[in-house]
């Protein structure tokens, strides 16, 4: 058990006072049920290591690191006291044409974590800010070159890049795209990897389907490579679903990328910091992409924060005209947020003193043995694993998808455990902290659900 964790060291915490009756009418929830939940609200009133509490003190094991982001485990002492210490220090200070000593270190510390080549840091406020950025630093590159025609932006069936404009054009979720209009135009997609006829229950990557990185050089005779600026996807995807890239995939888009001049862009908003068991997919899968975006780990998720990391070549392109004009004509209000850079630089220690960027590859051979067990638990259908990511899948009720993982969600809640559902999938995300014993409780919690429920 971690040493922050309050079940060993802090049974105070479980004193959290219930909360008072409150209207609920108010907050329009994100990516959420509202009807459903304000019948039955979930509330969360504390965290520490690897638990959350309820305001009436009910402890609840964090199987999704709040949401894939807190990665060193909840409340750890030396990020809570450097954002409580910035914000005494310097609430606020103006990115453009000013800075602070903060953001320097920062992007110096992350530029010694990512692979050799992304030397240039560029700072968001989260995931889809993260996404927008390097869409817009990929055509621009292009642009300052001389290619001004490589416009076009290629994504991927079912990856998830956020929820902007840009994110839900390159972004393959159905749900996401049907209600919102047209989309950017230019934008197309390759197709997805998930094929549970040759790939069901594979340990790690999957063998079957590098080949499909070869859809790219379909969408290259369909538009021409001078009109395609970049593709982006997730090294794994994450949100729809926990889906791994077959062996030698990723190396195959990298260099159909090389040969025609394509960006290749990685969004480890997910997978960075450690996830997979090396600082980022990059790393693990030994493949660089031109540009690469995170948030979520960075700061561990205690103060918003994303990055987008760019080769210098790509930086240094933009680096022309006169030198007191700008060169990007891009940034947020609270792109490089003291808090936030505060907040990043503890978390960096926190990984450094535990070891954590790292520790997903000792825990990984547990994980795997633990989830694999509930094969042939009822209903499930595949489960998939890499580093501290697993997936669930199970087989739909006919004529009601997504249910019966909701309700295995919502079961697994009542029994102490927070888990993650998209579609009918589970994904599991613990804190990188994580000891088997807490797998243990995640593992046969879901099992129990899913026998009572067959
Ligand atoms: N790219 C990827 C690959 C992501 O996973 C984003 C971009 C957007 O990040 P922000 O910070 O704007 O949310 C994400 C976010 C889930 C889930 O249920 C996943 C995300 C967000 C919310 C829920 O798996 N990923
Ligand atoms: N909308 C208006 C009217 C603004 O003035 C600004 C920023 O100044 C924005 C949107 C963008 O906000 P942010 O920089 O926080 O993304």
């Amino acid at each position: 058990m971690h040493k922050d964790d309050p079940a060993t060291t802090l049974p105070a915490a479980a004193k959290a006072s219930a909360a008072p009756q409150q209207a609920m009418d108010a907050y329009w929830m994100p990516f959420t049920a509202n009807r459903q939940f304000k019948q039955a609200p979930r509330m969360l009133a504390k965290s520490s290591g690897m638990h959350y509490w309820t305001p009436e003190g009910r402890q609840i094991l964090d199987g999704i690191a709040g949401l894939w982001c807190v990665n060193a485990g909840h409340a750890r002492t030396k990020i809570t006291q450097a954002i409580a210490e910035q914000a005494a220090e310097m609430d606020f200070a103006p990115p453009f044409n000013m800075g602070h000593p903060k953001a320097f270190e920062l992007a110096e510390r992350l530029a010694e974590l990512t692979p050799a080549g992304l030397n240039r840091v560029f700072f968001t406020n989260s995931g889809s800010e993260s996404v927008e950025t390097a869409l817009k630093m990929a055509i621009g590159y292009h642009r300052a070159r001389g290619e001004g025609a490589r416009t076009r932006l290629i994504g991927r069936e079912r990856g998830y890049h956020g929820v902007n404009f840009g994110g839900i054009s390159v972004g393959g979720i159905v749900g996401n795209r049907k209600s919102f209009g047209p989309l950017l135009p230019g934008s197309d997609h390759i197709r997805h990897t998930h094929d549970l006829s040759k790939n069901a229950f594979s340990r790690g990557v999957p063998e079957h389907g590098a080949e499909l990185a070869d859809d790219l050089e379909r969408l290259v005779a369909l538009h021409d490579a001078s009109t395609i600026a970049a593709v982006i996807v997730e090294p794994v995807a994450g949100s729809t679903g926990v889906l791994l890239p077959p062996k030698g995939y990723l190396q195959r888009l990298r260099s159909i990328c090389d040969k025609h001049g394509i960006l290749l862009i990685f969004d480890e908003v997910i997978t960075g910091f450690g996830r997979l068991g090396s600082p980022f997919a990059a790393t693990h899968f030994g493949v660089t992409p031109d540009l690469m975006t995170v948030a979520k780990g960075i700061t561990n998720g205690c103060v918003p924060m994303g990055a987008v990391f760019a080769k210098q070549a790509i930086h240094d392109a933009f680096m022309t005209g006169p030198e007191h004009l700008i060169e990007f004509l891009h940034g947020y209000t609270y792109s490089a947020h003291p808090l936030a850079c505060a907040a990043a630089l503890g978390t960096l220690d926190t990984y450094a003193d535990d070891g954590l960027l790292t520790r997903a590859a000792t825990m990984a051979p547990v994980f795997e043995n633990a989830l694999h067990s509930l094969k042939g638990v009822p209903h499930v259908i595949d489960i998939r694993n890499i580093g501290l990511v697993g997936g669930i899948e199970l087989d739909p009720i006919p004529g009601n998808p997504g249910k019966r993982a909701f309700d295995t969600f919502l079961e697994c809640w009542e029994r102490g455990v927070l888990i993650r559902t998209t579609g009918d999938t589970i994904a599991l995300s613990p804190p990188l902290i994580v000891e088997s014993s807490h797998i243990d409780q995640m593992v046969s919690t879901i099992a129990d659900v899913l026998k009572k429920n067959a």
